[in-house]
């Protein structure tokens, strides 16, 4: 008998997995494959054990695809460049390179004390050139494509981390990593057009039937589709016209005025003159208010006439342009026609400003009217429209306007444009250079990459650090050789990570990014494992790059992740794990005091993955009770020489009932779907029951078969969550080989029938036969079973007519 040293045998699996290279993935191979894919780390610091269930999870489900016969890619690497890893040096007053090796080491020192079985030899580290290399690549491919822009625009600023923000890094007016309110700033910026995808992107979502609906329905509400027309006022007096975006053109008829946004260059252009002064007043105050806050409903409405009037194409009514502070420069024209009897902004600013209300919609039914009607009704006051419903009016408002030439069917985006520039350091540079002669002209590919260099002046001042590296900027042109500049600003983080999934298949080719036949084959990831707050940013971004790879032909897949799993978050004192807030658990200390496996296991019997859970000091001390409890058990079991019994009790028969059932529940826990929390407590159940009938029965009694099939079959069972437990004690049975290389085994279906009852078959009224059914089954099950017997098939020509199952008793089958 021996004792459990989880330290020990921890370390010497994980040399021996390393030293036979166990991890390593074959590029091909006669199994089927399978892409078992973790949300790769910021290496901003060290892994708590929040972060370590993704991998835990990753783990399980690769190492159970092993034994179920797939070719398993299972790798990790570091999201090293960007803000986080950025901020955290620059807090400890060292190199963000420096900083971010030193914690990839730690990391991977972490993980491979937890035993996981990642491939790592395809480790990616998108912070050294090998890999960014390929991300600059991206962007040329993207620019040649037309799909990278450089435009000035007001962009979101966080005035703390002093860089511009994608509008997808920006919560509720926040700037995501930070928490800073955001403020605009008008600058030059780089831009992937992802706008163009909006249509694919949305409809392809309903080929994601493997994601979670929560997850789509994000990205779905993000892209943010609006269906409706674009219609054309003409301005009184002057040769311009407004156009605006209605999802509503079947209230033409109602419109009392119109609303620009204050950033409109029309206004400028449309004010009268001696207003000019009032307007600016006007301009400056909204310019001061939230900007996240301006457009929503409960918003103060605010205006300012310009003196002009627009004329109605539908009616020749000349009514009042407004500026307004609802109105959004953003969204579709920046300009509004007003609709104040069915818009409730609308409504609110016409009561403000005295501006006439029109019912042109009435309801099914009779509704109380002090606020704005949206719902379904009949057009009213709409000149030969009038008396047709709506929804079906809003078609023909739109033939009947594009007949006349006033508007046109228009489908609206609230996805923007992708700005990728961050005046920041600590990321991949924008492979462009500026020349006075030529413009702007791309880093030919044979020049990549632009290095980023180490020695640099790197403190964020609002100004690219790059801006004041001479040594980095000057360069030449590479199209007519006169002195030229590099682009300063580095490329978004989520850039290096939109494509990552990728260079896992060649991670160390160093003439392309990925070769395409590879990628082909590995690619869709079969599972995607990682947590929701990437809802859209990244996993919205990786879906456009792999469109536009798809399109450009080195791709033959359009969507990377065939299947997505969202873990939940390990809170600890009813909070998210932060240093700041001092609720960290490490795992280095939970693998010192319980070792690795009880770990693992522990962070699995949580609950359901998918959910947030609370750490427990008292839960992680029952889960390693259990796995010392079955050590005992499995220990005993193969310390005692084999006896020979060849018939079963009825306990034995029961005992091994037992085994084949966990078996067969915990395989459906496998397969459907992570439920890891009841397969561990199946196996729990499994060792209790075995234990039982070994304190029960004296040890020569023992039946050392059913014991030796238990103690085979759970191994295998525990060994994707507590490999070196189950590596250990398959070797200690006399195993010549790893665990690792064997199949998930099968259940025996004979040995779960319960206990069988003889019961009569009658055909048409007379005994024929008397057959042995289990004495919980079922009519189907029991007629299956009589139609075996060939006293009962002699007296059967065609189907039954009539079956009756009288239960534990007798089967009467009517021919
Ligand atoms: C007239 C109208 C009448 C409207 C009516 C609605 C109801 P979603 O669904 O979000 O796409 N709108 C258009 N551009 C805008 C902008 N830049 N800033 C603020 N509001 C804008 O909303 C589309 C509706 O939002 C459009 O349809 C327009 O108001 C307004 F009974 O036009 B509607
Ligand atoms: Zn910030």
């Amino acid at each position: 008998m021996s004792k459990y040293e989880p330290k020990e045998i921890e370390t010497k699996w994980q040399r021996y997995w390393e030293e036979n290279g166990m991890f390593k993935t074959a590029q091909y191979s006669d199994l089927p494959k399978y892409y078992m894919l973790v949300m790769f780390p910021y290496p901003s610091g060290t892994l708590h054990v929040g972060h370590v269930k993704n991998y835990v999870i990753g783990d399980a489900v690769a190492r159970y695809k092993r034994m179920c016969g797939y070719n398993v890619l299972h790798p990790f690497g570091y999201d090293a460049f960007g803000l986080p890893a950025e901020n955290a040096a620059i807090e400890r007053k060292i190199h963000p390179h420096d900083w971010t090796m030193k914690n990839i080491n730690t990391i991977r020192g972490q993980i491979k004390k937890l035993g996981i079985s990642y491939d790592w030899d395809r480790e990616v580290i998108t912070c050294i050139e090998p890999y960014y290399k390929w991300t600059e690549w991206v962007f040329l491919k993207l620019y040649e494509a037309g799909l990278a822009y450089k435009k000035k625009a007001a962009v979101n600023w966080c005035p703390k981390c002093m860089t511009s923000l994608a509008n997808e890094q920006v919560k509720d007016g926040r700037c995501e990593r930070c928490d800073t309110p955001v403020t605009i700033k008008h600058l030059e910026q780089w831009f992937f057009k992802i706008t163009n995808y909006a249509e694919r992107l949305l409809k392809d979502l309903d080929k994601l039937t493997g994601w979670p609906e929560h997850v789509k329905t994000m990205q779905r509400n993000w892209i943010g589709e609006s269906k409706g027309a674009r219609i054309k006022f003409k301005v009184d007096g002057l040769d311009t016209e407004i156009e605006v975006f209605t999802t509503r053109p079947d209230t033409l008829w109602g419109v009392t005025f119109m609303a620009l946004a204050p950033e409109s260059p029309l206004v400028e252009q449309l004010v009268l003159p001696q207003l000019h002064k009032d307007l600016e007043d006007f301009l400056k105050y909204v310019g001061q208010q939230d900007r996240f806050k301006r457009g929503a409903v409960d918003t103060e409405k605010e205006g300012f006439f310009t003196g002009r009037y627009a004329v109605n194409p539908v009616n020749g009514e000349k009514i009042p342009i407004y500026v307004a502070n609802y109105v959004l420069m953003e969204y579709g024209t920046g300009a509004v026609m007003g609709v104040p009897a069915h818009d409730q902004r609308d409504y609110e600013f016409a009561m403000k400003y005295n501006i006439p209300i029109r019912q042109v919609i009435k309801p099914l039914e009779d509704v109380t009217v002090n606020k704005a009607y949206d719902g379904p009704g009949v057009m009213i006051n709409s000149g030969l429209l009038s008396g047709t419903p709506v929804p079906e009016g809003i078609d023909k408002v739109i033939s009947w306007l594009e007949e006349k030439g006033l508007g046109k069917k228009a489908v609206q985006y609230k996805l923007r444009d992708w700005l990728i520039s961050r005046q920041r350091y600590w990321g991949a540079p924008i492979p462009i250079i500026y020349c006075d002669h030529c413009g702007i002209v791309p880093v030919p590919e044979k020049d990549l990459p632009v290095r980023l260099p180490y020695n640099v002046e790197f403190l964020p001042t609002g100004q690219s650090p790059l801006m004041l590296n001479d040594e980095f900027r000057k360069t030449t042109c590479p199209k007519c050789g006169r002195p030229a500049l590099r682009e300063a600003d580095t490329m978004d983080t989520f850039v290096d990570s939109s494509w990552y999934f990728l260079r896992y298949v060649n991670p160390k080719l160093d003439n392309a990014p990925f070769k395409k036949e590879d990628v082909d084959h590995w690619l869709p990831v079969d599972q995607y494992v990682g947590g929701v707050e990437h809802a859209i940013l990244h996993l919205l971004y990786s879906r456009f790059i792999t469109k536009v790879l798809h399109d450009l032909g080195y791709l033959s897949f359009d969507e990377p992740f065939e299947n997505l799993f969202t873990q939940g978050m390990i809170y600890k004192d009813g909070a998210k794990m932060s240093k700041s807030k001092g609720n960290v658990v490490s795992p280095d200390d939970m693998i010192e005091k319980y070792g690795a496996d009880t770990l693992r296991m522990y962070i699995l019997f949580m609950g359901p993955p998918e959910r947030d859970a609370e750490w427990n000091d008292a839960g992680i001390e029952g889960v390693n009770r259990f796995i010392r409890k079955a050590w005992t058990v499995v220990d005993q079991i193969i310390s005692i020489s084999n006896h020979d019994k060849s018939e079963f009790t009825e306990k034995e028969r029961e005992l091994r009932r037992k085994l084949h059932s966990s078996l067969k529940k915990i395989t459906q826990d496998m397969e459907g779907g992570f439920k890891f929390n009841t397969a561990i407590s199946g196996l729990m159940e499994l060792v209790n029951a075995v234990s039982d009938y070994m304190e029960d029965i004296p040890q020569e009694k023992w039946n050392t078969e059913i014991l030796r099939e238990f103690a085979e079959n759970f191994l295998l069972m525990i060994s994707p969550f507590a490999p070196h437990f189950a590596e250990e004690l398959w070797h200690k049975m006399g195993k010549a080989t790893s665990i690792m290389k064997e199949r998930w085994p099968q259940y025996d279906s004979q040995a779960l029938i319960v206990q069988e009852i003889e019961i009569a078959v009658q055909i048409n009224g007379k005994v024929r036969d008397r057959i042995k059914v289990p004495i919980d089954a079922n009519q189907d099950e029991v007629l299956k079973l009589a139609l075996l017997s060939d006293k009962v098939k002699k007296f059967l020509d065609g189907e039954p007519k009539k079956v009756l199952y009288v239960q534990g008793r007798l089967l009467n089958i009517v021919v």
